[in-house]
C-alpha cells in the first residue's frame, strides 16, 4: 500500500551543527524553540487529532536524536493565522521546521523567508505549488487514497447508485487529490456509479451534517458518501440519522481520529481511509536531522494507508493508523 518515491538531494554540509545549544527536552509540549538543535512544527489545525498525532510522532523522534521540539499552530484552517505562526517561529530562528501549509499559494511568501533566515524546512501532509520550497516532502499519496476510497464504496454500494462527495474546501491539496482519486476511480471501474455533488462543506462536522440532509433532500436515490477528511466525517452519521436513513446510505470517510471510529463502531460510517500522521512526523524529523547534518535527503517520501473496517478494527496492525488526542494515549 506504500508507494516510496524518493529523490535524493544532497544539502549543503552544514556546520551549524557543530554549534548546537543542546536545549534538552522534547516530546508534545509547546512553545517557540531557537538555535540549530531545535525542530518546530506548525500545524495545519492544532486541535485535529490526525495533527496533534503527527506531532506526537515528530516530538519522539526529536527527542530522540536530541533536539528541542516545539509545536504551534492555530485552532482554525486559516491562511492569516498561519501566515502570523510562520513568522513567529522564523523569528526564533530554529534549526528545522516542520509545516503542514494550509494553502498552496500563500504561505510560499513566508516559509522561503524562514528558509533564507536558515531553516531547513519539511513540507508535511499539504503541498506547495513551488516544489522548490523544503528539503523534503512528506505526505500520504492521497491520490491513491481516494482511489481505495473509491473501491471501497464500489463495494459498499455493488457497483450502483449516485453518490456525493463532502469537503471542506475547494482549495486543500490533500482533500482535492482524494477527491481526484476518487473520481478517477469510479469513472475507470464503475460505471454505474454516478456523482451527483462535490460540496464544500467548511472544516466542521455540523457543515457535514447540514449538508447531508441537503445532499438526500435534493437526491432522494442517494446510496453513498464520501468524506474526504476527519471533520466532514465526524458529522456525516448525524446528517444520515436526523434523516433517518443511517445504515441505508453507506459512508466512506478519509481519516480515522477517535470520534470517526466510534462512528465506525456505530455503524453511521462504513470505512475509514487512515493515514500515518505519526509516521510522517517521525520520518519528517530524521530527513531535517539529515537536512542539518549535511546528509542526503529524499525530498519526496509517500507514507501508508490503510483502509479501516469493523472487521480489522482492532488488528495489532492497524493500531498506528487510528489517530491520537494526546501523546501519551
Ligand atoms: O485529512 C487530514 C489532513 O491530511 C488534511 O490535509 C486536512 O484534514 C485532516 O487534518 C483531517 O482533518
Amino acid at each position: 500500500m506504500t508507494t516510496r518515491k524518493s529523490t535524493v538531494r544532497r544539502t549543503g554540509a552544514l556546520a551549524v551543527v557543530a554549534v548546537a545549544v543542546l536545549a534538552a527536552v522534547a516530546g508534545c509540549g509547546s512553545g517557540g524553540g531557537s538555535g540549530a538543535k531545535s525542530i518546530s512544527f506548525i500545524a495545519g489545525k492544532t486541535g485535529d487529532p490526525f495533527y496533534i498525532t503527527m506531532k506526537c510522532g515528530a516530538g519522539a523522534e526529536a527527542k530522540k536524536l536530541g533536539y528541542s521540539f516545539s509545536a504551534t499552530g492555530s485552532a482554525d484552517w486559516s491562511v492569516p493565522e498561519q501566515v502570523s505562526s510562520v513568522d513567529s517561529v522564523t523569528a526564533n530562528h530554529p534549526g528545522g521546521v516542520l509545516i503542514a501549509p494550509v494553502d498552496p499559494n500563500s504561505l510560499a511568501a513566508p516559509i522561503k523567508t524562514m528558509e533564507h533566515n536558515g531553516a531547513k524546512v519539511a513540507i508535511v501532509d499539504t503541498t506547495l505549488t513551488d516544489g522548490s520550497i523544503g528539503v523534503t516532502h512528506i505526505s500520504s499519496d492521497n491520490q491513491q487514497g481516494g482511489q481505495q476510497a473509491a473501491d471501497t464504496m464500489g463495494q459498499l454500494i455493488d457497483g450502483q447508485g449516485e453518490v456525493v462527495v463532502l469537503t471542506p474546501d475547494l482549495t486543500t491539496t490533500t482533500t482535492n487529490a482524494r477527491i481526484a482519486g476518487f473520481k478517477t476511480e469510479l469513472a475507470a471501474k464503475y460505471p454505474g456509479i454516478r456523482i451527483d455533488d462535490v460540496r464544500q462543506v467548511g472544516d466542521t462536522a455540523q457543515g457535514a451534517a447540514s449538508a447531508v440532509g441537503d445532499e438526500l433532500a435534493a437526491h432522494p436515490g442517494l446510496v453513498g458518501v464520501f468524506t474526504a477528511n476527519s471533520q466532514t466525517g465526524e458529522g456525516v452519521g448525524t446528517g444520515l440519522k436526523d434523516a433517518g436513513r443511517q445504515g441505508k446510505v453507506k459512508v466512506v470517510s478519509f481519516d480515522a481520529g477517535p470520534q470517526q471510529v466510534q462512528a465506525l463502531q456505530n455503524g453511521e460510517v462504513d470505512a475509514l481511509i487512515s493515514q500515518d500522521p505519526y509516521g510522517i512526523g517521525q520520518q519528517a524529523v530524521d530527513q531535517l536531522n539529515d537536512a542539518l547534518t549535511g546528509k542526503p535527503v529524499t525530498v519526496t517520501l509517500k507514507t501508508d494507508l490503510a483502509s479501516i473496517t469493523r472487521d480489522n478494527l482492532n488488528d495489532p496492525a492497524i493500531a498506528r493508523f487510528r489517530y491520537r488526542t494526546d501523546c501519551n494515549s
